[in-house]
């Protein structure tokens, strides 16, 4: 939301509004830690987007879905002085600036953020020399924090992405790879990858009987030796997450990668997808439905809400069908 388009791309006469209203909802996700109010300035935030026109009140604004009383009388301010007090405030907070500025290093979130400031620690150059304070995930954030804030250009993932398949396949031919994530709704920036794997060997069953196995440990050795994958935070049988570089004078990036049973795949990539709004409106929606949809799967729910057995999908579009939601490409889901 930090610039002057909205998520389609066009003008958005209402960007001041909009960027008041987001930082609202950073604040209240990392400083007062309050998420239903992170939400809701977030909601309002992504429908001020996509009006077309040029709000001329909050009484007007208030006939969005997810504007209300308080975010409208909000709105007024803005319109009549130009700026927020509110957010005014925030910005001459000393230690609500340093926990937005700590939370920026991957891994530390805010309750992490808030203990650092309460221990005097507030800036990145303070946080260098307080590295026994950090867990791993943290001091990996910290060593590549300017690098982690640059934007990934689309080419860059692009390459990777040839790069990972081609490698990937050398070792097994069956695998079946999706770069998810923001790239994959078209996003000409992207902070991070996101990659979601499958293999047809492997589906949930074999997951419930706790059989052991190797895929996601063999693509990470895999990417490591050939110099993709530079750094692990972690691993374990479903889940890496790390760091990887390109080429010399490319920055080194996030990456993620999901290793998920075959038979779960469709609903790991609709969920990774994202966005996350999307993701929670199709979630409410499938619910209005009778279904339980999550990441692993999309479930009837009986009359007295126990979920059933899982639908089969076989692709993305099934579970949009399911559900009775009208089909959305990855790049209209950048709400
Ligand atoms: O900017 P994105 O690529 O959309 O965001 P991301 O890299 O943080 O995560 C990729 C997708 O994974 C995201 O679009 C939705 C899903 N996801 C990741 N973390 C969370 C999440 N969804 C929810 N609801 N909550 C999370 O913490
Ligand atoms: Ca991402
Ligand atoms: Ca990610």
């Amino acid at each position: 939301m930090s610039k002057r388009k909205n998520p389609s791309g066009k003008e958005n006469p209402n960007h001041e509004i909009c960027e008041i209203l987001s930082e609202l909802a950073e604040y209240e996700k990392n400083v007062s830690r309050n998420i239903y109010k992170y939400n809701a300035y977030r909601k309002a935030a992504m429908v001020i987007a996509t009006h077309p026109k040029k709000l001329q009140s909050g009484e007007e604004a208030k006939h969005l879905k997810g504007v209300g009383e308080k975010i409208a009388k909000k709105i007024d301010e803005i319109l009549s002085t130009g700026k927020l007090r509110k957010l005014e405030e925030i910005h001459s907070d000393d230690a609500s600036n340093a926990i937005t500025l700590l939370t920026r290093v991957s891994g530390i979130g805010p309750a992490k953020a808030r203990q650092l400031v309460d221990h005097g620690i507030k800036t990145i150059e303070q946080l260098k020399k307080h590295k026994d304070k950090l867990n791993h995930h943290q001091l990996i954030g910290l060593k590549y924090f300017e690098d982690f804030e640059k934007k990934i250009p689309r080419k860059e993932i692009e390459e990777m992405e040839k790069i990972i398949k081609e490698e990937v396949h050398k070792l097994d031919g069956d695998y079946k790879i999706t770069i998810c994530g923001s790239y994959r709704r078209g996003k000409l920036e992207i902070s991070d990858i996101d990659i979601l794997v499958t293999h047809p060997k492997y589906s949930s069953s074999d997951h419930e009987h706790h059989k052991k196995n190797t895929y996601l440990e063999n693509i990470v050795e895999c990417l490591k030796k050939y110099g993709l994958i530079t750094e692990t935070i972690s691993l374990g049988e479903s889940k890496f997450m790390g760091a990887c570089k390109l080429k010399e004078d490319t920055p080194t990036r996030r990456i993620d990668i999901r290793f998920m049973p075959c038979d779960q795949y469709y609903c790991g990539i609709l969920y990774f997808t994202g966005s996350n709004l999307f993701n929670q409106e199709m979630r409410a929606h499938a619910h209005e439905e009778g279904f339980l949809l999550n990441e692993y799967a999309l479930k009837p729910l009986g009359s007295t809400g126990t979920p059933g057995e899982p639908v089969e999908i076989h692709s993305e579009k099934d579970i949009f069908e399911a559900i009775n939601y009208p089909y959305k490409k990855p790049e209209e889901r950048n709400i």
